[in-house]
């Protein structure tokens, strides 16, 4: 097995490094700063906004070059380990955590998701469009929790307290990191005096929930320039996730 797979399986998380080239990276910067120019306060909306940080939700509907993230053989298929052959995008969000932040966020699991009788159901994927550093807001996470069925809020006396057991995941910029949502994990408090961004593509397994309707989210326009694979990823024509749908608001994992 591959040293990423199996630190995937045992810990909950693994880097993927350089996957975005500096072209790339400069131009996906370039798309979101002029996102959150022309939204304004409405930024984030979609799903949830944030104290303290920047948000943007349904960016599968704001550009070719957000889409074609979620397609990336690289990672989806460490994304397939996690959640199996048959999994689809649950939402793709961009957080920018604002200089000097109060604090950080709390320990949680996306959706405050545990795992059922088949196993793990929600994946993440954070792309790093800035380097992540000990001192910038880097992403904690508690190695081996997403095994333990318990949600942090649960059993934490304090969700925001560093945890002995976690880890800093620094990285540069371009890198992906691949997270078992299940697994307990925070953005840190950005010390810095610049923002610190990320993609969050976010993805579940087809028997559950969309975080995010990506049906009712995505223009005609959008919906008509998508290739197959991203049709069946977005799950657009999948009576069965119209119907997952219905009973869902859209949940995050601490944001109320
Ligand atoms: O951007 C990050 O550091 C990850 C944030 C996160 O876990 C979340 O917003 O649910």
């Amino acid at each position: 097995m591959a040293e990423s797979t199996c630190t995937l399986e045992e810990q909950g998380f693994t880097r993927v490094p350089n996957v975005l080239d500096d072209a790339t990276l400069d131009a996906l910067r370039a798309q979101v700063e002029a996102l959150w120019e022309q939204e304004g306060d409405r930024a984030g909306s979609e799903f949830r906004q944030e104290p303290e940080s920047r948000r943007l939700a349904n960016l599968a509907d704001k550009g070719e070059l957000f889409y074609r993230l979620i397609a990336l053989p690289e990672v989806l298929s460490l994304v397939r380990t996690v959640l199996g052959p048959d999994c689809k995008l649950s939402s793709l969000n961009a957080r920018s955590a604002n200089p000097r932040q109060s604090r950080g966020q709390p320990l949680h699991a996306d959706m405050a998701a545990l795992p059922d009788a088949r196993g793990a159901w929600v994946c993440n994927t954070v792309w790093l469009l800035d380097d992540f550093t000990t001192e910038n807001g880097a992403l904690r996470v508690v190695p081996g929790s997403h095994r333990w069925g318990r949600l942090p809020q649960e059993v934490l006396p304090d969700p925001y307290a560093p945890h002995p057991d976690e880890v800093l995941l620094t990285g540069a910029a371009g890198t992906v990191f691949v997270v078992n949502a299940h697994t307990w994990h925070a953005g840190t408090a950005n010390r810095t005096d610049a923002p610190r961004r990320a993609i969050h593509g976010f993805y579940c397994r087809r028997d559950r929930p969309q975080q995010q309707y990506q049906k009712a989210l995505l223009r005609a326009e959008t919906r008509a320039a998508l290739s197959p694979e991203l049709l069946a990823l977005l799950a657009l024509e999948d009576p069965e996730n119209d119907r997952l749908s219905q009973a869902v608001t859209t949940r995050s994992g601490f944001l109320k």
